[in-house]
């Protein structure tokens, strides 16, 4: 019996801004995991299921299109981030043209948060499954092989006619550890061709696991519409086999959690580390946690079962703007938990933004003096981004629905300026903060002592650095006084022009 084909691709975008081509050489590759999800899930069911990352291997419309024309797959499944929509329409109208009887579906946290709206505006997209993945797209699938009423599927979005219909119910996974593992060995060169971003895990191959799903919270900047406020868990016992597979059969010594909350439970990650402990599974990993939920002696625990780098989301210096992102914690505590980490032995990475809506010179200030205060080890800077999804996305821009923005929309390009900043200055002050925080002899020793212990960064870092001078020297050349961003390429929202 013939299988019947789904192909699933992560489809091409804008990953970097313009002007900062050269940063490409240091970010993080890793492959969508919702893919992974959702290739084991429909193989489970009999489906024969493909993967397409576009962006890790560069390829552009035409490419997936071509790829897509030749395997000749009965549904094509893609995954839609804000960013990568416009590309994802091109790809869809491609296969259309090329093989018009291919059901095109699409899902992830675009859909997620603004579903109906895309497809109104995107025709080219046949049905839209909201939130998780897993069970809809079963559903889906099945009420379409048997032509059952489509009204009865929960979480999905299709048209009569002209109209969109939405299905209520969103169903999530309660039970993680029912769901079959990752498709990993459906990657292409699966795990060397995705590291993470420069300097973010000691030594390769590595791999993602999401071993929670959900968060409670409601930062403002955030969108969450995806896995919705419930918390569910992956058992430790699951988490760690999911380890142990990929250790002894892929090779991976580095497991990056992807999780939004993954020290929401202690005494799951006390189980998980006595786990790691016991086994003598020697592998390092990182993770993300919020400030307000790591104390010294779990800490210490995760530093002997193989934590490397906990990610905060420390946003910024002043308590006046974490207050207006709705962030429960303030920077007293913030500096607390980054100092236990540090005693413990565990890196900080920090995950900071730039120019949210009430920033001001005095709160870039206040940035500048806390990153080099804290003994933060490595700091990322987005440049605000009002997603769909988050509520600051309302409170700037209502029920529009700016799509002119979509394909800016990847954390590196202003869209929105505060109140009295232009996106100039916004631009010399990213690479101000940055300068701050690195470029202190501190820092320097310590880059120095990670490239001797860990060589293997050192490629990646000399081409990004050949990039950056070439790019500063550009811009001194052609009389931009050493900004990199072209404004003229950007589309930029400010109090004036909305
Ligand atoms: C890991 C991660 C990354 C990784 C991997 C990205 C990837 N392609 O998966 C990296 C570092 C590369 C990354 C980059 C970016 N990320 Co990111 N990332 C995450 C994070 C923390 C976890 C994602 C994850 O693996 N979840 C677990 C898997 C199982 O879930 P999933 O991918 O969403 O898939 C499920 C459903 O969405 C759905 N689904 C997904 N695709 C499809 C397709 C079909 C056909 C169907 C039926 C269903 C379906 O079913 C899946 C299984 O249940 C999320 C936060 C979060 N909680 O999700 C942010 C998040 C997804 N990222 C976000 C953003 C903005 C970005 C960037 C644009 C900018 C940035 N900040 O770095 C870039 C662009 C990336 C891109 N286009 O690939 C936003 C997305 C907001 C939006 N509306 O676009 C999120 C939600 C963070 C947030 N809370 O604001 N990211
Ligand atoms: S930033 Fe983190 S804690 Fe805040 S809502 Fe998003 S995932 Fe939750």
């Amino acid at each position: 019996m013939l299988k019947r084909k789904i192909v699933f691709i992560n489809p091409p975008y804008e990953r970097i801004a313009p002007g900062y081509d050269f940063v490409r050489h240091i970010t993080n590759k890793s492959p969508s995991l919702g893919l992974l999800h959702l290739a084991a899930e429909v193989r489970l069911h009999g489906y024969e299921p493909s993967i397409i990352e576009s962006d890790i291997f560069e390829l552009s419309v035409d490419d997936v299109v071509a790829r897509i024309a030749q395997e000749r797959p009965l549904y094509v499944g893609i995954t839609l981030f804000t960013v990568g929509v416009w590309g994802a329409a091109a790809i869809a109208r491609g296969i259309k043209a090329a093989l018009p009887d291919t059901v095109v579906i699409v899902g992830g946290p675009h859909i997620s948060s603004m579903g109906p709206e895309t497809m109104e505006r995107f025709r080219e997209f046949d049905y839209a499954v909201v939130g998780e993945g897993e069970k809809v797209l079963m559903d889906l699938l099945s009420a379409l092989e048997t032509e059952a009423d489509l009204r009865a599927v929960p979480g999905i979005i299709f048209r009569r006619g002209p109209f969109v219909q939405v299905t209520s119910g969103n169903p999530v996974n309660r039970l993680l550890d029912d769901l079959p593992m990752p498709a990993w060995d459906l990657l292409p060169d699966f795990p060397r061709a995705y590291p993470p971003a420069i300097y973010d895990f000691p030594r390769g191959p590595v791999a993602t696991i999401a071993a929670s799903r959900g968060c409670p919270f409601h930062c403002k900047f955030c969108d969450t519409s995806t896995f919705g406020a419930r918390v569910r868990h992956y058992s430790p016992r699951k988490v760690f086999e999911m380890m142990r597979h990929l250790h002894h059969t892929y090779g991976v010594r580095h497991i990056m959690f992807v999780d939004d909350l993954f020290l929401a439970s202690r005494q799951r990650v006390t189980e998980l580390c006595n786990l790691l402990l016991d086994s003598g599974l020697r592998m390092t990993w990182t993770c993300t946690a919020r400030v307000d939920t790591v104390k010294p002696d779990v800490l210490k625990l995760m530093k002997q079962a193989g934590c490397w780098e906990i990610s905060f989301g420390l946003e910024t210096g002043s308590d006046d703007l974490l207050q207006k992102m709705d962030k429960a914690a303030r920077v007293e505590k913030s500096e607390l938990a980054v100092g236990w980490t540090a005693e413990a032995g565990i890196r900080t990475k920090g995950l900071f933004m730039l120019g949210y809506p009430g920033e001001t010179a005095e709160t870039i200030s206040a940035t500048k003096d806390f990153v080099r205060r804290i003994p933060m080890t490595i700091m990322n800077l987005t440049k605000f981004t009002p997603y769909p999804g988050s509520p600051i996305y309302r409170d700037l821009y209502g029920t529009n629905i700016r799509e002119d923005h979509w394909e800016k929309m990847n954390g590196m390009n202003f869209v929105w300026a505060p109140e009295g900043i232009t996106v100039e200055e916004l631009d010399r002050e990213y690479q101000n903060i940055l300068v701050a925080f690195y470029k202190r002899p501190r820092m320097g020793a310590y880059y120095l002592k990670l490239t001797l212990q860990y060589p293997n960064h050192l490629y990646r870092l000399l081409r990004f650095a050949l990039g950056f001078f070439g790019a500063k020297l550009r811009s001194y050349l052609t009389g931009r006084g050493g900004v990199l961003v072209r404004p003229s390429e950007v589309h930029l929202d400010t109090p004036s022009t909305r």
